[in-house]
């Protein structure tokens, strides 16, 4: 799906800004009809649960509505008017004047409401949206709702961060002509010093496609004609980790000589191969330096904010970072816009977080119901699973930066049934995508010995805890277990194996000469065990600490405030652990310790 853009041939009109909210519980039936009854507003984009200060709202189990007028541009007569939503969290239905235009499952990928035959430019429309933050068997990511002796509802997840809801992207009003463009799937390959960019435009109505690439001076350098080709850029720029390269690629419909729509693409030439146990960028072995991330500062909750935007790249390039995870959803197209143009590499995660009933039976891993079951996760979750994986790949396959789609966060693997539940998936993502490798995150309990799904996948991602949720505070014991751990996986898989996650939770200020869990020494040191495992193997093609910055969990005893694992504080501060990493990142750059790439080519 192609984000809306302003074009010689399209309108773009934001709507984020303060709107009218309600919880269901506040509201009669069909609210959607008429103005939201009480005074409650709310900032978009953001999360609702924290802008507030009433425990109902921020633990809120079930559907909320927001509410503003929006009037449509009068210059758009004879256009189509399209509302956009970037995401809403988890499922959401729009009514535009009382009545129904679009609905939508799945809390972090966008959706549309074709509103063209329901509005007239230079009118207003009242415009409610539904928003359910509901999970279930059946959702991604999966929960159970509970309703207490009181008759209380809540919601449990498998996965520790907060179950922030509601609009936390932006919500766009915009215009396209009748016969628009509606894709574009690009693919690029290199040939000698030329770069080959395959394209496909889908449309609507008749038109003749004429597309351009341009370069990043706006300088026309190929060009092409027809709904698909082959184009060739000669002395190609390639799109490199750390040395970013766009192109974009223009494609104008017309009828005659008279063009109808224009949209350009933004892209860049860059190859992904991943080949015997290497993960190869452009042909060169990639090491991956960074973090699993989360979408999470304060009052905003998930809200998407272009100043931390700005402020976690420059950490990350502070800090010696090349890549990172969406962990544990699909991010902000924002987001990968600016990876693409900082040269940041992307793992890009589906919200599959928590197919895993292991995790209830404690450290053991061991599940007190099978994950896999028509009761606990069935074909519907994999149907859900297969929805979103497809708006996935659909809305993010053209980013450079994306060189990896991964699957779930920590599926019970281990488990009979994760088989039959993962090979459709892994078949429906190579048959989207052909270009880019899969990967999962391997959750501790699923080992090289009990494992039954990675032989389906090409790069191994290692989740471990070693020094934090087993031999806490031994340091010792952790680098002995995660040595055997590699080795076994090095044995068992001709692939390249990396780490997922590994971390230690350090509360800010918190010091000791001991090694004494929780404190920034410890997870420092951690960390430092942790690489010198990591070198010993020339299979190992990256590293990405669990977690970027500390974030805020649901309530729990595990957690002060929060998870902690961040070497950043949540306001991104950089706690002890955060300059040892520095040096090491910079020193290492792409590749990894005592390569003999080259990378000055
Ligand atoms: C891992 C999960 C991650 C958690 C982390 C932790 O993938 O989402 O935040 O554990 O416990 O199992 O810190």
């Amino acid at each position: 799906m192609l984000k809306p853009r302003p074009t010689t041939t399209r309108e773009l009109m934001n709507l984020d800004g303060i709107w009218r909210f309600a919880l269901d519980t506040d509201v009669g039936d069909a609210p959607w009809a008429e103005i939201l009854p009480g005074a409650l507003d709310v900032a978009v984009p953001a999360s609702y649960n924290d802008q507030f200060v009433d425990p109902r709202i921020r633990n809120h189990v079930g559907r909320v509505y927001y509410q503003r007028a929006v009037r449509v541009p009068r210059g758009w007569d004879g256009e189509r008017v399209v509302l956009r939503f970037d995401a809403a969290t988890h499922e959401a239905r729009v009514y535009a004047d009382g009545v129904l235009a679009a609905e939508h499952v799945g809390g972090y990928t966008p959706f549309e409401a074709d509103l063209t035959n329901r509005v007239r430019p230079g009118q207003e429309f009242l415009l409610t949206v539904e928003v359910n933050n509901e999970l279930t068997n059946t959702t991604i990511p999966p929960g159970t709702i509970t309703v207490d002796q009181a008759g209380r509802r809540a919601q449990t997840y498998l996965h520790d961060f907060f179950n922030y809801a509601g609009l936390a992207r932006s919500v766009w009003l915009h215009s396209t002509p009748r016969t628009h463009v509606q894709d574009i799937v690009i693919t690029t390959g290199v040939a000698d010093r030329a770069g080959i960019v395959d394209y496909r435009v889908v449309h609507s109505g008749e038109a003749r496609v004429r597309a351009t690439v341009l370069d990043a001076d706006g300088a026309a350098v190929a060009t092409g004609t027809g709904a698909a080709g082959a184009l060739r850029i000669e002395d190609v720029e390639l799109w490199r980790p750390g040395a970013a390269y766009l192109y974009r690629l223009r494609v104008e419909l017309f009828d005659g000589e008279e063009l109808l729509d224009s949209y350009d693409e933004a892209f860049g030439v860059r190859t992904i191969e991943v080949r015997g146990r290497e993960f190869l960028i452009n042909g060169a072995p990639f090491y991956f330096t960074g973090f699993g991330k989360h979408e999470d500062t304060a009052v905003r909750g998930k809200g998407h904010d272009d100043a931390y935007l700005v402020h976690d790249f420059q950490l990350m390039e502070w800090i010696g970072a090349n890549s990172f995870r969406t962990s544990h959803y699909p991010y902000a197209e924002e987001v990968l816009e600016f990876a693409d143009r900082h040269g940041i590499v992307v793992i890009d995660e589906t919200a599959a977080v928590g197919l895993n009933l292991g995790v209830q039976g404690g450290l053991s891993g061991r599940p007190t119901t099978p994950t896999f079951s028509p009761e606990t996760f069935n074909d519907r979750t994999r149907e859900a699973h297969a929805q979103h994986l497809r708006e996935l790949i659909a809305r993010d396959k053209n980013h450079p930066s994306v060189v990896m789609w991964c699957i779930a966060n920590e599926p019970a693997s281990n488990e009979d049934g994760a088989r039959e539940y993962f090979e459709p998936l892994v078949d429906l993502a190579r048959e989207l995508d052909s270009t880019r490798p899969l990967t999962y995150a391997v959750v501790m309990f699923a080992t090289f010995r009990n494992d039954q799904i990675v032989d389906l996948f090409d790069v191994v991602g290692l989740n471990r805890y070693y020094g934090w949720y087993v031999a806490s505070g031994d340091l010792e014991t952790a680098e002995r277990y995660l040595r055997q751990d590699i080795q076994g996986w090095v044995d068992r898989v001709d692939k390249p194996i990396m780490m997922t996650e590994y971390g230690a939770d350090a509360q800010p200020g918190v010091h000791s000469v001991w090694d004494q869990p929780w404190t920034e020494e410890y997870q420092a040191s951690y960390l430092e065990t942790h690489h010198r495992v990591f070198d010993e193997f020339p299979e190992f093609v990256g590293e990405q600490i669990w977690n970027f910055a500390d974030f805020q969990t649901s309530n729990g005893i595990h957690r002060v405030d929060g998870n902690k694992k961040g070497v950043f504080t949540r306001d991104r501060k950089p706690k002890t652990a955060a300059f040892a990493l520095r040096a090491r990142w910079r020193a290492l750059g792409n590749r990894k310790p005592e390569s003999t790439i080259d990378d000055t080519d």
